[in-house]
């Protein structure tokens, strides 16, 4: 087992991980840009490095210095977290090159799942259901019209290196091609210096359901169930759930067998996410996959009673997996507390937190490295902290989360606290009845004066 970890990240994940490592016996490494000085991962940790400014470049994916604080304080693995350096191949094959294990897959599987359209065609190479669309990259204007018009409107243009949103464009008719092409492939360049585009039939309302896998170095996978994560605004998400309210035993085994093909078709090692599109008629096809810890993990751990950083640093060493796929047992659901203001168009609130009081008691789990006196700053995500409570039933789960909403007290920042509170209350939520656009219609109640 590993002797000593450094964590390449920072905020709650960071702390997310020492505690496990704790348990563990492991010591750990916190790096940290002078921002975060005063930061819990780094009281918390058993040490800690300072790596550069608050900028993410000067410190959080600055690689070198990363590297440089792994090997002056002998530690024997990096954990990467989520977001930052958990998805850059190079960085995980620097890490290999300087003898530091990479707590998760290799440079070639996190290559082969980062490219969408290389994701895409190994999937239907080894069978999982895709989406209809191209089966290559789009060579011409030309060639994407006719396309077009043969596979029906609406159609979907997205960026190979994209995922998350970047690079996507809705097409409802011929008139419109010609325009979606020329900024799906300018975005695309911009944004990934890779102009790269492939064609989907548009799936209308879906649901954004993900499997959650694990795959050890001898070929064994198992699933863990699925989140439900269709409550987003502008790619981002807001609460997710385990299991999902749309989810039927069976189409969980369905599902579960599509994503542990998906993983063992690249040999998975890891922890990782195999994210579909369910359609109204509960079609499902392959979206993407995360080779990575979520930030929304939390919700499996508690449906399935396992600590999914342990089995990451535990795959990371070598130890095999039972074999076993998990069903999930009761309901959990996570809140994302976020600094910014639910009222005005959710934007960043930073600043100083004057007082904190977080939320517990039966069936209430709080992740979050804030404290009263913490600020938050301009120069990272704004999340505060996620709630997560768990019950037996869903209907049960909601009522908790409501009742530790009205416990939780954020003061000097805005927060998405009176946004959760009042979706706790609505309705179609409450019948599980919602899909990915459903906070474009929902209706926020302003605060009364
Ligand atoms: C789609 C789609 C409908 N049809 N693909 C959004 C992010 C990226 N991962 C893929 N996304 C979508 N792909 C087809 N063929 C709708 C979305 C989509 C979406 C997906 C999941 C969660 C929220 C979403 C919000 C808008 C669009």
């Amino acid at each position: 087992m590993f002797k000593k970890i450094l964590i390449a990240n920072r905020g709650e994940i960071a702390l997310r991980v020492i505690r496990t490592c704790r348990e563990m016996g492991i010591r750990t490494v916190a790096v940290y840009s002078t921002a975060d000085k005063d930061s819990l991962h780094v009281k918390f940790a058993d040490e800690a490095v300072c790596i550069g400014k608050p900028q993410s470049s000067d410190s959080y994916l600055n690689i070198p210095r990363i590297i440089a604080a792994a090997e002056i304080t002998n530690a024997d693995a990096i954990h990467p977290g989520y977001g930052f350096l958990a998805e850059n191949a190079n960085f995980a094959e620097i890490c290999q090159q300087n003898g530091i294990k990479f707590i998760g897959p290799t440079p070639e599987q996190i290559r082969r799942m980062g490219d969408k359209m290389t994701a895409k065609e190994t999937m239907i190479a080894a069978g999982v259901p895709v989406i209809p669309g191209s089966k290559a990259l789009l060579e011409s204007l030309e060639q994407t019209i006719e396309m077009a018009n043969d596979m029906g409107y609406p159609i979907i243009l997205k960026a190979t290196a994209g995922g998350g949103g970047k690079g996507m464009r809705v097409v409802w008719a011929e008139e419109e091609v010609e325009k979606a092409y020329n900024t799906a492939k300018a975005e695309a360049l911009a944004s990934f210096k890779n102009d790269g585009i492939y064609m989907e039939k548009f799936v209308e309302e879906p649901r954004h359901i993900e499997i959650q896998v694990a795959g050890d170095q001898y070929g064994t996978v198992c699933h863990m169930s699925e989140r439900d994560c269709s409550i987003q605004r502008r790619h981002q998400k807001l609460v997710e759930e385990s299991p999902s309210p749309f989810i039927t035993p069976e189409l969980r085994q369905k599902m579960g067998d599509a994503a542990k093909k998906a993983a063992s078709a690249i040999n998975y090692e890891g922890v990782g996410t195999i994210e579909f599109l369910v359609d109204k008629h509960r079609n499902f096809y392959f979206m993407e996959m995360n080779t990575r810890i979520q930030v929304e993990h939390c919700v499996t751990e508690e449906v399935i009673n396992f600590d999914l950083i342990k089995e990451q640093i535990k795959i990371a060493a070598g130890i095999a997996i039972s074999g076993k796929d998990y069903e999930p047992v009761g309901h959990a659901i996570e809140c994302r507390i976020n600094a910014e203001d639910p009222f005005n168009d959710f934007r960043p609130s930073p600043g100083k937190i004057t007082i904190l009081h977080q939320p517990g008691g039966h069936g209430v789990r709080v992740d979050s490295h804030a404290y009263s006196g913490y600020t938050i700053t301009p120069y990272y995500d704004s999340m505060i902290g996620k709630l997560i409570t768990i019950a037996r039933t869903r209907e049960e789960a909601i009522d908790t989360m409501y009742r530790a909403l009205s416990e939780y007290v954020v003061e000097g920042v805005k927060t998405t606290i009176p946004f959760h509170l009042q979706l706790m209350k609505n309705e179609k939520f409450i019948n599980g009845d919602f899909n990915t656009k459903f906070l474009e219609t929902f209706d926020l109640e302003e605060p009364s004066k």
